[in-house]
């Protein structure tokens, strides 16, 4: 699906307005989610609380959320597996690049809204805020709620937080922008505790995750001369290591650090419920000169210039071959 008839780019202060008259919303984030992703929706279902505003929150999958994140508050009512109906309420999409990321194709909402942060975002809603320059969709929704006098408080704002503080990587990716700071010191006006935040998301790491990146590392291959780094995280890993899927939230990050590396690869084996294997292939791009998201393209994925994904349908040596193809043929 590209874009509802009638669809257009809307401003924050509309998207704001809009939220203030709601009743009722159905919030949506994408499968997987990250600190963004969480972040974005419990935050906007605490804003939808204040301002007196039914809300239901969906996140796609069963899978637990990030041992990392299972502090922020909410999660509890968040409703997981099947899309809800959305009835009369309206539907808003955070921090998806795609209407097929949170299951929704074809979701009969009345009226939808979708912020975002993704470049390749067809604009697939009826009110469209999508800036690729906001360093996470926390950001856009902090953009909102001060455009419009929306309520803001420490607990929203710890949730907005989450999200700026592990999209940009604690504020060293390229997209720490000069607004990624602005934000942060206003949220930590209103009483964000940062280290508070750090501790819970940084320094709370299950052993079996710990475990897992050693698996990670030790799994490792440098392809292309040392340009491209793949790891591999097999259904056995998982299970040696008793770390859950979710686990898998930042290890990449590991593989990208090692010096001469232009793309770090993490690939997850999967069986699925037919027993055919499937690859689900993390990419960054460590200089930003081969966009990983041209590459997650071939195989139907999508993201950012130095951050994508994709899943392979195929065995894994099939795929990493395959890989190895498309970043030679970038570089
Ligand atoms: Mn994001």
């Amino acid at each position: 699906m590209t874009g509802r008839a009638g669809g257009r780019r809307a401003t924050p202060q509309e998207i704001g307005a809009r939220m203030k008259g709601e009743r009722r919303v159905l919030l949506a984030v994408h499968e997987n989610p990250d600190g963004d992703a969480l972040g974005s929706i419990v935050a906007a279902g605490l804003v939808m609380e204040q301002l007196g505003v039914a809300w239901t929150g969906f996140v796609p999958g069963r899978e637990p959320f990030p041992p990392e994140l299972t502090w922020l508050p909410r999660l509890g009512d968040l409703v997981r597996g099947e899309l809800p109906e959305a009835g009369d309420a309206t539907l808003y999409t955070l921090d998806c690049a795609s209407a097929a990321r949170f299951g929704g194709e074809g979701v009969g909402a009345q009226f939808w809204v979708n912020i975002d942060h993704h470049p390749d975002n067809p604009l697939y809603g009826d009110f469209n805020l999508v800036d690729a320059g906001a360093s996470s969709t926390t950001q856009i929704l902090h953009g909102v709620l001060r455009a419009a006098d929306l309520p803001l408080n420490a607990e929203i704002g710890t949730c907005l937080y989450v999200g700026v503080v592990t999209d940009t990587g604690r504020f060293q990716f390229s997209n720490t922008t000069p607004q990624a700071h602005r934000m942060a010191a206003d949220l930590q006006d209103l009483g964000v505790d940062v280290h508070e935040v750090y501790r819970h998301v940084y320094e709370n790491v299950p052993i079996a995750k710990v475990r897992l990146n050693r698996r990670a590392f030790e799994n490792l291959r440098l392809l292309l001369d040392g340009r491209l780094a793949v790891s591999v995280l097999s259904v056995k890993d998982f299970r040696e290591t008793g770390a859950e899927p979710g686990y898998t939230e930042g290890v990449i990050d590991g593989i990208r650090t090692i010096a001469g590396v232009r793309v770090a690869a993490l690939v997850r084996e999967r069986l699925t419920p037919t027993g055919t294997p499937e690859l689900r292939v993390s990419l960054r791009s460590t200089d930003g000169k081969i966009d990983v998201s041209d590459i997650a393209h071939t195989w139907g994925g999508g993201g950012h210039v130095r951050a994508a994904g994709y899943t392979f349908h195929g065995r894994t040596e099939e795929g990493i071959a395959q890989l190895e193809r498309e970043v030679a043929a970038r570089q």
